[in-house]
């Protein structure tokens, strides 16, 4: 393999990263291999048309440095993959500024364990574990408007929204009739009215222990949920699954990737067709639908479900090749590029073509304006701004540069080379991400690459390997490696949003609604939280209201008796920026964050008879130590 050796060359003559090359081959061929035996690998020789640049040496930090004390241009939220929640990173320089806790418990916060998170995590606060994939901000018109950060859980099937003025999970909803919420994209223009929410896998219809043996009955949905309200607005059954999606620049479509056409059960099963498809929703469609009540309900639920099966009226069916995974809008608003995965391929589809094709005008393949071979593995592409895409080759352990203009002159028949550059990424990334890349002011700076294994990229931490987050610059004519961030169990996806479109406030505001209901609570119990410390008991039931101001808590001590179910309103009245208290009380397994001018609560069982010490866990004081009290529990 000629070209293979050139590439060798061309690695080992730079001298900062001597061992690069070796180590991305044996990687090649492993994940080649795992695949292989499925006879699934075509176009090698093309896909290394052009010679591997190898990475940049880590010494050229140009542009990347941000002096302590000085600020990023851009907030980047990443997900958390398995650990359930949300990551805010300044970027270019990858620092972690924040952790969302989202679809996890988190000890810190007493995210799922006080009453105001409990509140928003509804029934499902029972589940302790998720799997977020998707963090995607609101929109108006095609840009960020800063509001909003949305999720979605895989694990548990829901969808989480996260208010960044607080930078909290305001809200969750469970979806039902569905499984494995995946993909999910926002709709663009003229706003965000809509979260469009990919269920993947397909279940019995309805799931109650009917056709369980019969997969040809079991179907998927795709979900719209309204952004305000957080309720589903409605749900479109379709043939195969569902993976990743987005949003157009109209606000008429949505495409969808299935890689699953075959409804199979088993890996092999799934990769039987050479073909699978992307799915094209027309939402103006679907909403006349659900209004003139051309849809069912099934169960329990009253969420409107229409059908957008072949042959719907609300959805067609382009064929791709093959296992296609990403799908990704260019932000000129032109194409929606659906990523081959198992085909060396990426499929373009003029979106101006659609609304031909729901006129039966033209057959859904006459929408593929290109089908461009980039290299192994194409997972997830990304944009420039200036009509160049890139696209994650998870097998090849690259980021292929390509321009979109000349690969539809080649589509064409035209002989003009669409590759750009292919750049060595450190090890198998999954989804990449440019700079305000899935709205109208993409810029072509930053490309943040989420590659799935570290390997021996840092020192070793035993046998489970930090993944690697790598930034690349992008803004010039070649792609450079500036930056190696290791990162723990899993960002998927994430977003790069400039600094200015995001306003956090400082400290919280007396009327957040975040914590209106305890608030209303204190009013029943004719409590002024702003000042007073009183024990109210109410049969069983006592509720503990007291103040903080650093260094105490407006009660040292409070009397309660063995088996009360306990609740601990806690107020901070300090207005000074940064000063968090934390409540925790020994022994009982709860703590949680108390931020200037927040009320916070928990509510505990005190089963066990004895004195037990609370005290204040976030650092606000010289005299934070001494920031506690003793709750006293007499015998039954
Ligand atoms: S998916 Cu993980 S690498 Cu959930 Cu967006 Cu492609
Ligand atoms: Cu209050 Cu530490
Ligand atoms: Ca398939």
């Amino acid at each position: 393999m000629k070209e293979e050796d050139n590439n060798e060359s061309n690695n080992k003559s730079n001298n900062n990263e001597p061992q690069n090359n070796t180590r991305r081959h044996f990687l090649r061929n492993t994940a080649v291999t795992g695949v292989a035996g499925a006879g699934l690998v075509s176009g090698f020789g093309a896909a290394s048309l052009l010679n591997s640049h190898s990475a940049q040496a880590a010494s050229d930090k140009k542009g990347i440095e941000v002096a302590p004390g000085e600020l990023d241009e851009y907030y980047g939220f990443w997900s958390g993959g398995h650990s359930g929640e949300v990551r805010v990173l300044g970027v270019p320089s990858m620092r972690e500024l924040m952790r969302i806790p989202v679809f996890n418990v988190d000890s810190a916060t007493g995210w799922g364990i006080s009453n105001e998170s409990r509140r928003i995590l509804g029934e499902s606060a029972k589940f302790q574990a998720g799997d977020a994939h998707h963090p995607h901000v609101s929109m108006t018109d095609g840009r960020y408007d800063g509001k909003y950060l949305f999720i979605n859980d895989k694990a548990n099937t829901r969808v989480a929204r996260i208010r960044l003025d607080i930078m909290k999970t305001d809200k969750i909803t469970t979806i039902p009739n569905v499984q494995a919420i995946h993909g999910l994209r926002l709709q663009k223009v003229p706003h965000t009215k809509y979260v469009f929410a990919n269920a993947e896998f397909p279940i019995p219809q309805i799931n109650d222990g009917r056709d369980m043996e019969k997969p040809e009955n079991y179907y998927t949905m795709f979900n719209a949920i309204d952004a305000e309200t957080m309720e589903v607005a409605w749900q479109v059954i379709v043939d195969g699954n569902l993976d990743n999606t987005d949003a157009d620049y109209t606000g008429r479509f949505v495409a969808s990737t299935c890689y699953n056409s075959e409804k199979g059960v088993t890996l092999v099963e799934t990769m039987r067709n050479e073909r699978d498809w992307v799915v094209v929703f027309d939402v103006a469609a679907i909403e006349k639908a659900v209004a003139a009540k051309k849809f069912k309900t099934l169960g329990d639920s009253k969420v409107p479900v229409v059908d957008g099966r072949k042959g719907s009226e609300l959805t067609r069916y382009i064929p791709v090749p093959k296992n296609p995974h990403g799908l990704n809008t260019s932000p000129d608003g032109k194409y929606f590029i659906a990523n081959g995965k198992l085909s060396p391929t990426c499929s373009v589809i003029a979106i101006d073509k659609l609304a031909d094709l729901f006129a039966d005008k033209i057959k859904p393949r006459d929408t593929i304006v290109a089908e461009p071979e980039l290299g192994l593995g194409p997972l997830h592409t990304t944009f420039d701004g200036r009509g160049n895409a890139y696209t994650t080759l998870f097998i090849d352990s690259q980021v292929a540069k390509w321009n979109i203009a000349d690969a539809i002159r080649h589509y064409q028949g035209e002989e003009v080379n669409y590759l750009r550059q292919k750049l060595d990424v450190h090890y198998q990334p999954g989804h990449n991400h440019a700079s305000l890349t899935e709205s109208r002011d993409a810029d072509g700076k930053w490309l943040v690459v989420l590659s799935k294994f570290s390997k021996d990229r840092f020192l070793p931490v035993g046998p489970l390997h930090p993944e690697n987050d790598q930034l690349i610059d992008i803004s010039g004519k070649e792609m450079k490696l500036v930056h190696d961030g290791p990162t723990y169990a899993e960002p998927h996806d994430c977003i790069l949003v400039r600094a200015d479109q995001i306003n956090p406030l400082k400290i919280w505001k007396r009327d957040d609604p975040f914590f209106a209901e305890t608030v209303a609570m204190a009013k029943e119990d004719g409590v002024t939280l702003e000042g007073d410390n009183k024990v109210i008991r109410d049969g069983k039931k006592v509720r503990v209201y007291m103040t903080s101001v650093a260094p105490t808590f407006g009660l040292t001590e409070f009397k309660v008796k063995q088996g009360d179910e306990v609740t601990v309103v806690v107020t901070n009245l300090d207005q000074i920026e940064d000063l968090t208290h934390g409540f925790c009380m020994i022994n009982h397994g709860v703590q949680m964050e108390v931020s200037p001018q927040q009320t916070a609560s928990v509510t505990f069982v005190a089963d066990k008879p004895g004195v037990y010490w609370y005290y204040c866990n976030w650092f606000c004081h010289a005299m934070h130590m001494e920031m506690f009290g003793r709750m006293l529990v007499e015998p039954a």
